[in-house]
């Protein structure tokens, strides 16, 4: 198994993000590629909004969250072993499960994505969360790419930024925390995944391009963490994780160590699993 240099290790400790070359042969993202652009296609079926007929938040992205429950194509990249390894050490922990999956699409003339942490948005304490950042096309500064405030991991919780009500949201980047440092915005050449820590401030540019920016994203936990408040959170409550509990269960598979490449079967699907949907829950399906 292909393991990650110390220095990457390392610099993800600083910075509280990484980039990584060759984890995934271009040939194999390009496979997926295709399958998670048919997977969006069915989820947004029949929604024939323009980016200006959408609210803020969704002029950010299309959202799909949790493919690999629906598009059997898709899972073995959510369940890749490469990834799930690599994201253990740079979490420096021995065992990560899933947390979900998602594709973000970026549609040209889509707005930034507005900066926050993602660990504040869901009912996990200070369980070690890390996000693998997929640009299924490389990613640029004019096209949407991501950037993200250096060291800001180290700062712990700052508040939760309201995605949805961008008008009155809390401006992360004025927290006096980070003493008006700014994201680093990162241009992914195609090949390469862009981690991310789960308390790492981050956000991503407009997308001036006539291309849609394809990302897919795999959100890991450390394994044997407890769920830690009582606000609703659908991956949790559909397992039937209380507070106190281990964050475990229907939907909330080990992804590392894994013997072999099996994928367990998906949870039932309740609902139709249409999109558009939001970071912040609830979820379909
Ligand atoms: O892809 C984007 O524009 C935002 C991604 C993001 O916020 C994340 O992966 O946590």
């Amino acid at each position: 198994m292909a393991a990650l240099e110390a220095e990457t290790v390392e610099r993800f400790d600083t910075d509280g993000y990484v980039v990584t070359p060759g984890l995934l042969p271009v040939g194999e993202m390009e496979r997926y590629g295709r399958a998670i652009d048919r997977a969006v296609t069915k989820r947004i079926a029949g929604d024939g909004r323009t980016v200006d007929e959408k609210s803020g938040y969704e002029q950010s992205f299309i959202q799909c969250m949790r493919l690999w429950e629906t598009d059997p194509e898709v899972a073995p990249l959510t369940f890749d072993r490469r990834l799930a390894e690599a994201a253990a050490q740079l979490l420096r922990v021995d065992r990560v499960r899933l947390w979900q999956d998602q594709a973000l699409y970026k549609e040209p003339g889509g707005r930034i994505t507005d900066p926050h942490q993602d660990a504040t948005f869901w009912p996990i304490g200070d369980t070690p969360l890390i996000s693998a950042w997929i640009p299924l096309d490389g990613s640029t500064i004019d096209g949407g790419a991501m950037g993200y405030v250096p060291g800001s991991h180290r700062l712990g919780h700052l508040r939760t930024v309201n995605l949805l009500e961008t008008s009155d949201a809390y401006e992360i980047l004025a927290d006096p925390a980070l003493e008006g440092r700014l994201p680093v915005y990162v241009e992914a050449p195609k090949g390469t995944v862009v981690w991310h820590h789960g308390l790492t401030v981050h956000a991503a540019k407009a997308n001036r391009t006539p291309a849609t920016r394809r990302a897919f994203t795999i959100v890991y936990i450390a394994d044997g963490h407890r769920r830690a408040k009582p606000w609703p959170s659908f991956p949790l409550d559909r397992a039937g994780v209380g507070v106190g509990e281990p964050m475990e269960g229907e939907g909330l598979p080990l992804l590392w160590p894994r013997a072999d490449d099996t994928i367990p079967a998906p949870p039932p699907i309740i609902g139709e699993p249409t999109g558009p949907q939001v970071k912040t829950e609830p979820a379909r399906p």
